[in-house]
């Protein structure tokens, strides 16, 4: 008999600015790859039930004021603290669909204009985390989101700084990135998403190794 090590699952990130789709698009997609037998899960950061998680929701609800650099860190140490079980599952087979991850973190950060905190050093803290398969940035402009019923009343949910995330995502793009146009119908988003989950569920299958940030 042959023996067969178990297949790892892929990392599937999801990334947009606010009131692109993405909760009920990452939502959608774990409830088809599961109709299919599909051991996967929805993980979301940031993570606001851990300690560091909880810090970070009290800055976002404004109960709190933090420095910019000091809160990006705390941000990427969210991710940090998830990295062994991350790995962890996807060793195990485990697909992992995933709200928002370091390209949000560096895209939010920068967005602010704060000087000395430009895009480079930003991303220098999520460096050596695992990476995505795939990247699916759910496209939708700033003015076409505020129509969705508004934005809520979190820190950065106002038109300006999501106009400045928009931009700061398009300098992120990388071999994992796939836009996809959030203004169509859920039902077309939802197509798209799958075909892109399907090739990067292939791609671990034909032995793809888990890829590091930001190489
Ligand atoms: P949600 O609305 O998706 O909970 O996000 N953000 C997120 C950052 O500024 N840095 C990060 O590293 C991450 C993951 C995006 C809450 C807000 O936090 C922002 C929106």
């Amino acid at each position: 008999s042959t023996s067969t090590k178990p297949l790892r699952g892929a990392f599937i990130l999801f990334e947009g600015g606010d009131r692109c789709g993405k909760t009920t698009q990452s939502e959608s997609l774990v409830k088809h790859l599961h109709s299919k037998g599909v051991d996967a899960e929805l993980w979301k950061f940031p993570d606001r039930q851990t300690a560091i998680g909880q810090m970070i929701n009290a800055y976002l609800q404004g109960k709190t004021e933090t420095d910019d650099a000091a809160v990006h860190l705390l941000f990427s140490a969210n991710r940090w603290e998830k990295r062994d079980a991350m790995l962890a599952a996807l060793s195990a087979g485990r697909t992992l669909v995933v709200d928002r991850y370091a390209y949000s973190g560096a895209a939010f950060t920068a967005a602010k204009g704060v000087p000395g905190l430009d895009l480079a050093w930003c991303k220098a803290p999520d460096s050596n985390l695992p990476a995505p398969d795939a990247t699916i940035f759910l496209s939708i402009t700033p003015e076409a989101a505020a129509k969705r019923g508004g934005y809520g009343s979190e820190r950065y949910e106002k038109e300006e700084m999501q106009k400045g995330v928009a931009r700061k995502f398009e300098q992120l793009k990388d071999a994992t990135w796939h836009s996809v146009d959030a203004s169509m119908s859920v039902e077309a988003v939802e197509a798209e998403v799958r075909r892109i989950a399907d090739a990067a569920l292939r791609s671990c299958e034909d032995g793809r190794p888990v890829q590091y940030l930001w190489l």
